[in-house]
């Protein structure tokens, strides 16, 4: 005899099978069948206050462990807040499980309570999503999602499950591998990548003479940083970390030219510019990379190595298409260079390249100017300190707007996996929840959440959740009571008319908010106070921080290449004429 039980029961068994740790999530109607059964289970359940902090903390999770992020909420208004971070995850090809209850399967359709088309309204930002009608598929469905969300390009599956689903009845059974598979018989990634295209990409390497290696985070998902390291001292390329994949290439290298894009190195932008061969890994031709396309790279050959077929061609045509996993490929791609090079054939001399672009990185650094006594606190000079005061393999997490763009630039990421933001999407609001995401994957790290004014008042509430579950997270509040980089925005391309940025410099007190929601609050006006304040954020570990940085209003931030605009057009902190001197 088969052992029977609920729905509910199935799924939780289910979780537990595909060894979930935790799971975020909040109860509600629908769902409600699924919770009795956790009470029993070995799953961490974190309760949120809002289901889009669920979705968030699932991908930080996510991010920082490699293992698919679970959020759990009931039907309608709880699926549809479920929605951005879906989106989210889809953008950035984040593993998220997303587990919505929905009404009984006799009122679908009938605009019965809290109903609405979850599967429908999700269709097109998740990887996959299924409503489940009856309780004996509630193991296969589970299987088949964390499958799906888990190989190929990584990304967000939604499992929707009516409430007499949950109550009925089943059979317990696990299917085996071979049973995923044959079920999903339209889905098999390649991963391998063809040797022929390696090998003509191996050929175009040794021939370039301003080669760039254009990482995105398709290396991070593929776990192919020793191997890239591998390729690019192999070949002395030089190498520009996306937004998305920074930290898959140390910072510190002497070949990492650091961010290319809309706020990107001058080094890294230019360098793009002026190849004569990309080698896009794992990386997707975003516009906020390329800027106006027909401008970009013009005299490039691209070599691009995606595990997803839609993405060859998508932007740019590749001359050498290579459709596989980053990390077997990029292995693949260096025995086929020393094959070569062990037949007699020899590399281009990259060394000219090299200087030439080793001169711009010590010409055009990074710049911003806090020596003025009595200037406003810069934030990033808050950031350089906030750098230089964390301990090794930190990870800091951002939200969305100049904070991020600053965290990117002056933070130095020396490991992978220690860099958590929303790239492609832009979601504001994401730092708080993501950070305390991390924080449960990573518990033995510190982590740092650097969020903007705007940013921190989408989501901030889930710092109850923080305290209470006792998830020690540090926020640094880039606080310059505005929506910073619509402002940026509206000062450089509006004559400075400011319509509806300003958040006030008064409302609210993030300290006493913070510390109402159970951490300690810290206020920093002067940049004399930002190290003593950091140093006591650092120390506590008991509890949540918060520290409220004032910083100036209107600083921006440069390099800046301004959107639908050509990558020649980047603007410097320097002058128009430094940035032609630059150019030539
Ligand atoms: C949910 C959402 N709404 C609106 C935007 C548009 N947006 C991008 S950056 C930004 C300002 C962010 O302000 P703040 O959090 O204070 O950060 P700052 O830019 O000042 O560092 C806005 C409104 C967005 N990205 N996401």
């Amino acid at each position: 005899m088969k052992e029977q039980l609920t729905g509910a029961q199935a799924l939780i068994r289910a979780l537990e099978h595909e060894n979930v740790e935790v799971m975020f999530g909040l109860p509600g109607g629908c769902i409600l069948p699924a919770y009795d059964p956790l009470l029993e289970s070995s799953i961490r359940h974190i309760l949120v206050r809002h289901e889009q902090g669920a979705g968030h903390m699932a991908e930080g999770y996510a991010h920082v462990t490699g293992r698919p992020g679970v959020a759990m909420v009931t039907s309608g208004p709880a699926a549809t807040n479920l929605v951005t971070p879906l989106c989210d995850a889809y953008m950035d090809s984040i593993p998220m499980v997303g587990i919505t209850g929905q009404v009984p399967t006799a009122a679908i359709g009938t605009d019965a309570f809290q109903e609405c088309d979850t599967v429908g309204i999700t269709r097109t930002i998740t990887k996959h999503n299924e409503l489940v009608m009856s309780a004996k598929d509630i193991p296969m469905v589970v299987r088949q999602a964390f499958h799906i969300a888990t190989t190929g390009r990584p990304g967000p599956t939604l499992i929707d499950i009516p409430k007499d689903v949950l109550q009925n009845s089943m059979d317990w059974y696990w299917p085996s591998d071979d049973e995923v598979l044959d079920s999903l018989p339209g889905y098999r990634p390649n991963v391998k990548g063809h040797t022929k295209m390696i090998k003509e990409a191996a050929r175009l390497i040794l021939a370039a003479r301003q080669p760039i290696l254009y990482v995105g985070g398709g290396v991070l998902k593929a776990r192919a940083a020793d191997a890239l390291r591998e390729l690019a001292e192999l070949t002395q390329i030089p190498v520009v970390t996306t937004l998305m994949a920074r930290g898959a290439f140390p910072d510190s290298h002497p070949l990492c030219l650091g961010m290319p894009g809309m706020h990107g190195t001058a080094t890294a932008v230019t360098a793009m510019q002026k190849s004569d061969l990309l080698i896009a890994l794992g990386s997707r031709f975003d516009d906020r990379v390329t800027g106006k396309v027909s401008g970009f790279a013009p005299d490039a050959k691209i070599i691009h190595v995606d595990i997803d077929p839609a993405e060859q061609g998508k932007v740019r045509r590749p001359d050498v298409p290579i459709v596989g996993d980053c990390r077997l490929v990029i292995e693949e791609m260096i025995k086929a260079l020393k094959e070569l090079l062990q037949s007699g054939e020899q590399q281009a001399d990259v060394g000219p390249w090299r200087s030439r672009v080793s001169g711009w990185r010590e010409q055009f650094p990074l710049a911003y100017d806090q020596s003025e006594a009595g200037a406003a606190l810069k934030p990033q000079f808050c950031l350089e300190k906030l750098r230089d005061g964390a301990p090794d393999g930190t990870i800091v997490v951002s939200g969305v707007g100049q904070h991020q763009m600053w965290t990117s630039q002056y933070w130095n990421f020396e490991e992978p996996y220690t860099w958590v933001n929303s790239g492609g999407l832009g979601t504001m609001g994401f730092a708080v929840p993501a950070a305390i995401g991390a924080k449960v994957g990573r518990p033995d790290k510190t982590v740092w959440a650097v969020d903007g004014d705007g940013c921190f008042q989408m989501t901030a509430q889930e710092l109850v959740t923080a305290s209470l579950e006792k998830i020690p997270v540090k926020i640094a509040i880039l606080n310059n009571s505005y929506l910073g980089m619509v402002r940026q925005w509206q000062e450089m391309f509006y004559g400075e008319r400011y319509s509806e940025v300003n958040l006030s410099g008064t409302l609210p007190d993030f300290v006493k908010w913070a510390e109402a929601m159970g951490c300690v609050g810290i206020r920093v006006d002067d940049p004399q106070e930002a190290e003593a304040a950091i140093d006591k954020a650092n120390s506590i570990n008991d509890r949540p921080v918060v520290v409220d940085f004032r910083v100036a209003e209107d600083e921006k931030v440069f390099p800046m290449v301004p959107a639908g605009q050509s990558n020649d057009e980047i603007l410097l902190h320097h002058s128009q004429q430094a940035r032609r001197e630059f150019l030539r």
